[in-house]
Formats: structure tokens, C-alpha cells, sequence
């Protein structure tokens, strides 16, 4: 097991008393491990030495640290024929966030950029599945391209 958790014990000089203390020695990764499982062990100073036990559990909470990424991209090509009836999906799209609940829930839209291009009057995007499909008749071949969470179009 990586090191990651190291025990620290010092005696206070006023009771004579060990204080443990567990210390980070690196930043905790919830994508590369949950939970962390550790035993201490406690041991006296008399003769035939007994020992006490006790168990920590450390849960890693997350935190929103990673981006949805999408699968095949960064960049995709789609070729239309023009007249494609509209209700088409052209492509789908998807994209994965490796966070917890709401920190990877992926939802998708069209960039600002493409909000306000002629694209937005033809292509339509489902915010829950990635869908694009067509809304009117196509005029031309149209050349798609994803970048970061927002779809572009050429
Ligand atoms: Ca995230
Ligand atoms: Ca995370």
C-alpha cells in the first residue's frame, strides 16, 4: 500500500502523554482510492508487553477535479447528405466525468460560439444524451468538432 497516511507520535512534556496524529503526505485521490483502512497498535512498557488495537477508516470525500472528457474526441466528423429529413440524429455524443454524483453528472449544450451561428438554426442538441439532430433541411456538408463540453461547428 502506498504511503500516502503517515502516524506521527509525540509525548507532551506536562502529562507524559503520546499524542498520535496521522499526516498527509500527499494529496488524496478519491478517483485512485476510496477509502483508506489502517490498524494502530498500542504498546505497553511493562513486561510481557501487551498491546491494544484500534481500526481508522478514512473516506475520501470528492471534490469536482476532473472535466468531462469525450469518448473519441476531442474532434468528430460527421458528413450529412443535404434534404436529411429533420428529426435526424446525425451523431451522439458522449462524454465521461470520472467525479461522484453531481460533480459527473455531464449534460450537454452547444458552445456560446455555435449558440450564435447559422448551425444553431439547423442542428438541435439533447442536453441529457448528446444527440444532435437536424431541425431543418441541411443546405451543405457541415464539419462538427467537440472542445471541452461544447460542440462547434464549421
Ligand atoms: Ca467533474
Ligand atoms: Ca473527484
Amino acid at each position: 500500500m502506498q504511503r500516502i497516511i503517515t502516524l506521527h507520535c509525540t509525548r507532551t512534556s506536562l502529562s507524559n502523554r503520546v499524542q498520535v496524529k496521522l499526516i498527509l503526505k500527499e494529496q488524496l485521490d478519491r478517483e485512485t482510492q476510496v477509502q483508506h483502512r489502517m490498524t494502530l497498535i498500542a504498546v505497553d512498557g511493562g513486561p510481557q508487553a501487551k498491546t491494544g488495537t484500534t481500526s481508522i477508516l478514512v473516506n475520501v470525500i470528492d471534490s469536482n477535479d476532473n472535466k468531462p472528457v469525450f469518448v473519441g474526441g476531442p474532434t468528430f466528423e460527421v458528413s450529412v447528405v443535404e434534404n436529411t429529413p429533420p428529426g435526424t440524429v446525425i451523431i451522439r455524443l458522449e462524454a465521461h466525468d470520472a467525479d461522484e454524483g453531481l460533480n459527473g453528472h455531464v449534460t450537454y449544450s452547444f458552445a456560446p460560439s455555435t449558440i450564435n451561428s447559422p448551425a444553431a438554426k439547423v442542428f438541435s442538441i439533447r442536453n441529457d444524451t448528446g444527440e444532435i439532430t437536424v431541425k431543418v433541411g441541411l443546405p451543405t456538408r457541415i464539419r462538427a468538432t467537440t472542445i471541452g463540453t461544447g460542440v462547434y461547428f464549421f
